[in-house]
């Protein structure tokens, strides 16, 4: 904790390190008390220092300094300094060996970065900057060393302990009951990549045999009990590795690659090398305890750490404004993997839902930042959206401007400069365009600003000339610190549909001749004409097909242009677009309809068109259950100036009773047909079946007549898989019926063991939206099962009320303001990234009403003004309540 206000780090400041560390050998002797740490590094001046090297600063924090020995020499206190979150040696010599000894207390680590303690086992998170509360060291990625770790502990309490790379000695249990290994980690790596595990932990075993030849070991650490809930991420990790291969032609490089999962756990999961440690939700997963949700995230996490591998541990980040080079680059590669495991419009439908619900927001907002940001304050709060999700886009417009085999060229010159170094955006972008030959140097602009450019689109027929000329203007919100921005270039992938509804061949004028029905133009300027040429009629153009870049698009089309397209578009992406490009029309009026006390009503075209969707037999119905769902509240609220929260809750409900009531028997015949008794299985299709199922119940359950109740009720007691018992129990935590409660504690009842599943039932408590619910969660911090020691159950509870339940969290008396203000607080103490990323929920409050910013913003102020925040709550609180 800062008492000083905390101050920013800029990128432009960004200087080499001063001394590289070669080779680092750990040993660790883990006890209940006291853990100590011995670190002997190998030190060097850097030659490409900026200026000659002068004292060596270690960073370091939260540790007991013991001592320090130089090349051998146990240094006298006089000889070094010690500061709150350094180590200052002056003047050393150009080379030499440093030994550090510490000591930590991990089972007083409630942030769970550095060493801490779960579930009575020992485990590391390093990134971004916790192995400086392990040790002393030059905590930046920059730096890359080679490192040996030895670790002993008691053999009973700790009978399986982990590191990086290979095992290469072990000694059994001496005199004192206790037990040594050591691992080397022959590939050099930035310090956040350090893992150490130690624990009672049981492991399933597989092996993989890489292209090349060699046989991997692939082991999979869980606590004993879960052993039976792993095959799924196994299966996936190996999927994974086969892809990388034949995708990329990247091999896995060590004999051996581990998982643990811990139940303790900020994020996701970590890709230490060789040693990935995940969060227990993506990892554990059996059809009676896991939802498709669930399924489909261990295997995306699964392959998004294992592909790390390469790009972030082989080839990593230079410095943390670089972040993205390694997670939009990952991300991207983990969602064509998912695209190419299932469905790919499908895929590519909820990336993009989830880069509108929360990346757009994010860079609307107070803390807005481009995808290689200019400055933090703390660099935890920069796993953000933008920098996955964005940075992802980014790569994916690479691609797209590329081509496959251009992209792909571009990732082998990548590798061939850069395996083993530390690298910037820049060196990928240019590796990109030096394999492909094409010049991207304006497309740079998206690492450098941020904001969420907005393209208007308009068409004009000519039907003497058979022209079709498409104006494209481009502009972009100014954001914090970025008044105004530059173009971007922009790659519009577009078609032209004629009044059949099949594409037009595609000729711009100058074209020798028509090529392709699908075209991804270059928008770089302001504004620019591009004319097609031999449109025989007047055609409806499908824009940003696949939606090929992270913009907010506008063209005037009519409700009919749009009805067409969800019938007719080639591109799946657009048909689903068209759809919700009109429900988000339609509802948008009926909220204006409301606040003027205009009676609602649906509009009857609207529900033919979804009465089509259902009832087409061709339809994948993964795909159907996407189209037929509304856009969510937090979307449409996303559209209006000022946010109505009550207005949006109450349209979009009375829009799905109008649509249930208008399809009701489709909507049955639906239910009834997707609810096959076939064995679950977790495939494409199983999986699309399950969620139209639960669509349609959904749906019908809005009406909450006898037949649907007793259909939901009935789903609850007998569906075997969790995504089907969920569905009926959050159907059924929204309503007054008497089966609420029941439900509610029968499923408690069994399943009060599994810890994942628990935290299913505090989520959906959390998001009901009756309004007892603020009150329910509240009484629900109490429950034994919560502890808001433990991430997951916060994120259930808190982030599941506050991030998931707009209607009660916003409510205008207040409460679900307090409440979480409340929760930051506590939590600040405890775990400032889990307090910060509560505390961003409260960053859109300029968005809302005058009554409701007030209180928000009063909440923030109290936030701020409280002595010891962490530097993690106070950059984000501050920055919200900065001047918009
Ligand atoms: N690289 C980690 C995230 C670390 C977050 C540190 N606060 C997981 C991932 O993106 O794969
Ligand atoms: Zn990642």
């Amino acid at each position: 904790m800062d008492k000083s206000t905390p101050q920013a780090i800029h990128l432009k400041d960004y200087a080499p390190p001063p001394y590289l560390i070669d080779t680092v050998d750990l040993a660790f002797d883990l006890g209940e008390d006291v853990t100590r740490v011995r670190s002997r590094l190998a030190i060097r001046a850097n030659p490409d220092a900026a200026s000659p090297a002068g004292a060596l600063v270690l960073d370091g924090q939260d540790m007991r300094l013991v001592s320090v020995a130089l090349d051998g020499r146990t240094l006298d206190p006089s000889e070094y300094s010690v500061g709150p979150e350094s180590l200052t040696i002056p003047g050393p010599p150009e080379a030499f060996s440093l030994e550090v000894v510490t000591e930590l207390k991990p089972q007083e680590n409630t942030s769970l970065s550095g060493l801490y303690r779960t579930s009575g086992n020992f485990c590391t998170q390093c990134e971004a900057e916790g192995f400086r509360k392990i040790t002393y060291f030059l905590d930046r990625p920059d730096v890359m060393a080679r490192y040996r770790t030895t670790i002993t502990a008691d053999a009973l309490k700790y009978p399986v302990m982990l590191s990086n790379g290979n095992l290469v000695a072990s000694s059994k249990m001496e005199g004192d009951g206790r037990h040594t290994v050591t691992w080397e980690d022959p590939f050099a790596k930035p310090s956040y990549l350090f893992a150490l595990v130690a624990g009672v932990l049981v492991h399933v075993e597989d092996s993989y045999v890489t292209r090349s030849g060699r046989t991997v070991t692939l082991r999979i650490y869980v606590e004993p009990g879960n052993q039976d809930k792993c095959g799924h991420a196994m299966a996936s990790l190996k999927k994974s590795m086969a892809w990388d291969e034949e995708v990329f032609g990247l091999e896995y490089d060590l004999d051996i690659f581990m998982i643990v999962a811990v139940g303790d756990f900020n994020m996701g999961a970590m890709e230490n090398k060789g040693l990935n440690v995940f969060n227990t939700k993506y990892v554990l997963a059996k059809p009676e305890t896991a939802t498709d949700t669930d399924f489909l995230g261990v295997e995306a996490v699964v392959a998004h750490e294992y592909f790390h591998n390469w790009t972030g541990n082989r080839v990593t980040c230079r410095d943390w404004f670089q972040l993205s080079l390694k997670e939009g680059l990952t991300v991207f590669r983990d969602q064509e993997f998912s695209s190419d495991m299932h469905s790919r419009p499908v895929k590519r439908i909820a990336d993009v839902q989830r880069l509108r619900a929360a990346q757009f927001p994010e860079d609307s907002g107070p803390m807005a930042h481009p995808v290689r940001p200019d400055s933090y304050i703390e660099i935890n709060n920069f796993y953000t959206t933008t920098v996955y999700e964005k940075g992802a886009e980014v790569v994916r417009m690479i691609h797209t401007l590329l081509g496959a085999d251009g992209f792909r060229k571009g990732m082998d010159l990548y590798f061939e400069r850069h395996d083993g170094q530390a690298v910037t955006c820049d060196d990928f972008v240019a590796a990109m365009e030096d394999a492909a030959g094409k010049d991207l140097g304006q497309f740079r602009r998206w690492y450098s600003q941020a904001g969420t450019p907005e393209l208007a689109v308009t068409g004009e027929y000519d039907a003497a000339a058979r022209t079709y000329r498409l104006t494209v203007r481009q502009s972009c919100p100014p954001t914090p610190g970025q008044p105004t921005k530059l173009p971007f270039h922009i790659p519009l992938a577009l078609g032209l549909l004629d009044p059949s509804g099949a594409d037009i061949p595609l000729r711009l004028a100058g074209e020798p001749g028509p090529a392709g029905t699908s075209r991804v133009l270059d928008v770089t300027g302001p504004e620019q004409v591009f004319e097609f040429v031999d449109v025989p009629r007047q055609p409806v153009p499908s824009l940003l097909r696949g939606f090929s870049a992270p913009v907010k698009l506008r063209a005037p089309y009519t409700d009919d242009d749009l009805t067409f397209l969800m019938a007719h578009d080639g591109d799946a992406f657009n048909r689903w677009e068209a759809g919700q490009t009109l429900a988000t029309r339609l509802l948008l009026d009926l909220v204006a309809d409301r606040a003027e006390n205009r009676p609602l009503e649906l509009s009857p075209g609207f529900i033919d068109a979804f009465s089509r969707i259902l009832k087409d037999p061709d339809l994948d119905p993964a795909f159907a259950a996407q189209a037929l769902t509304l856009p969510s509240e937090g979307y449409l609220g996303q559209q209006m100036p000022v946010i109505d929260v009550d207005g949006i809750h109450e349209v979009r409900t009375f829009a799905r009773r109008a649509i249930a009531g208008r399809l009701r028997d489709d909507l049955l015949a639906t239910y009834r047909a997707m609810g096959g008794n076939e064995p679950f299985s977790i495939d494409a299709a199983a999986i699309g079946r399950r969620a139209l199922k639960n669509l349609a119940l959904g749906y019908l359950m809005a009406l909450e007549d006898a037949e649907a109740v007793e259909l939901c009720v009935g789903q609850f007691h007998n569906a075997q898989a969790m995504t089907d018992v969920i569905a009926a129990l959050g159907l059924l935590a929204d309503t007054r019926l008497p089966q609420r409660e029941s439900a509610l504690r029968r499923f408690y009842d069994l399943w009060k063991d599994e810890p994942l599943v628990v935290d299913k039932w505090f989520s959906i408590q959390a998001m009901s939206e009756r309004p007892e619910t603020l009150d329910e969660v509240a009484a629900l911090l109490a429950h034994p099962a919560f502890e808001i020691r433990n991430p997951n159950k916060v994120y259930a509870l808190i982030g599941g009320f506050a991030g998931g339940n707009p209607v009660r969290f916003h409510d205008a008396g207040g409460g679900g303001y307090r409440f979480l203000a409340d929760q930051v607080l506590a939590l600040n103490r405890l775990n400032p990234q889990v307090a910060s990323r509560m505390v961003k929920m409260f960053a859109r409050w300029r968005k809302y009403d005058p009554r409701r910013q007030s209180l928000m913003r009063a909440e923030l102020e109290r936030i701020v003004a409280t002595p010891g925040l962490s530097r993690d709550v106070f950059e984000i609180a501050s920055k919200s309540l900065e001047a918009s």
